[in-house]
């Protein structure tokens, strides 16, 4: 199933509505100004299929957008991630790999059920989620203190939260969800009490900065990918969160204590190595916060996507 001739699907998301910060919509440019493309297709020697544009969804947006179920811009932040999600489909069902730029965290609503949904209906298969990051993102409406979608993405994916609304997520069909028993979290830290709950209740798999700490990131990857079985096709959602402040420190909800830049480069890079993955999502790069970091920020987030894509030290 691997994504056949090099073929890559480029998409640029440039979205913040699912947390309050301006400036994470500002990512995909930085990150192209940056040369990712350039590095993808020339030094990667992949075959880039991009439309040449950052996505905003003018059209999309409602002129009114109030609170729903404690959800902050619902209508906003479920039509984009419809969008991206028939953007996303297209390309992993013509077999490309799909390299989605964000963006805020909940564009992941989108990139994984377009991704979902394509491997099903080419290969019969259900996809593994590695999720990278400081946070959870498994709030449901309910649990979230902040109101903010970018908490809740997996919640949705995983229909531990659910909408009938068809204007409000209502659009995920189950062919477009993803199993909790497929689901690996690296990296965190700061997660909700109600989602720790979640955690345990649904026997989530996942490796906290202790668990890296204790074991070492060699051997929690031999676990996490132990875990998810070889030959799955998987779907990295990574979180430029997830690094420590000292190497990514503009971002919108920035922890300390996290992984090294080298750590966060070895995970992609061991994810690559499965030659299992079909999907990558790089979010929460916001180049107008910590302006003096901004650069490191957006080299760590083109090292992350360059590793994942298979560029190697040697
Ligand atoms: B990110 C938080 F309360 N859990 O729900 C929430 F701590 O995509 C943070 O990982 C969510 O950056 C962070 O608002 C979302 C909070
Ligand atoms: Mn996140
Ligand atoms: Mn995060
Ligand atoms: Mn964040």
């Amino acid at each position: 199933f691997l994504p056949s001739g090099n073929e890559l699907g480029l998409v640029a998301v440039g979205f913040s509505g699912g947390q309050c910060k301006p400036g994470v919509d500002a990512a995909p440019m930085a990150l192209i100004d940056a040369g990712i493309v350039e590095q993808i297709k020339n030094d990667l020697k992949y075959n880039v299929t991009y439309d040449d544009k950052v996505h905003a969804y003018n059209e999309l947006m409602p002129t009114s957008d109030p609170d729903y179920r404690n959800m902050k811009k619902p209508l906003a932040v479920s039509a984009v991630t419809r969008a991206l999600s028939a953007q996303v489909y297209e390309h992993a069902s013509k077999g490309r790999f799909v390299l989605t730029l964000g963006g805020d965290h909940s564009i992941a609503i989108g990139s994984i059920s377009g991704t979902a949904q394509a491997i099903r209906e080419r290969l019969g298969r259900e996809i593994a989620v590695i999720w990278v990051d400081a946070h959870a993102d498994i709030n449901t409406p309910e649990t979230s203190d902040s109101g903010n979608i970018h908490g809740m993405p997996v919640a949705f994916l995983t229909r531990l939260a659910r909408e009938e609304r068809q204007d409000v997520f209502g659009w995920i069909k189950d062919n477009q969800t993803i199993s909790t028993r497929k689901l690996v979290y690296i990296g965190l830290r700061d997660v909700d009490r109600e989602e720790k709950k979640i955690l345990k209740e649904n026997g989530i798999k996942a490796f906290s900065m202790h668990d890296i700490d204790r074991h070492g990131i060699g051997r929690v990857m031999d676990m996490a990918l132990g875990w998810i079985g070889s030959d799955t096709p998987i779907h990295l959602s990574f979180d430029i969160d997830a690094l420590d402040p000292m190497w990514a420190p503009s971002t919108g909800t920035a922890v300390r204590g996290g992984l090294t830049l080298r750590e966060g480069d070895f995970i992609a890079e061991c994810v690559h190595g499965t030659g299992s993955l079909v999907a990558l999502d790089l979010v929460e790069v916001n180049p107008s916060l910590e302006a003096q970091g901004a650069t490191e920020t957006i080299r760590a987030g083109c090292s992350i996507v360059r590793c994942a894509l298979g560029d190697t030290l040697l």
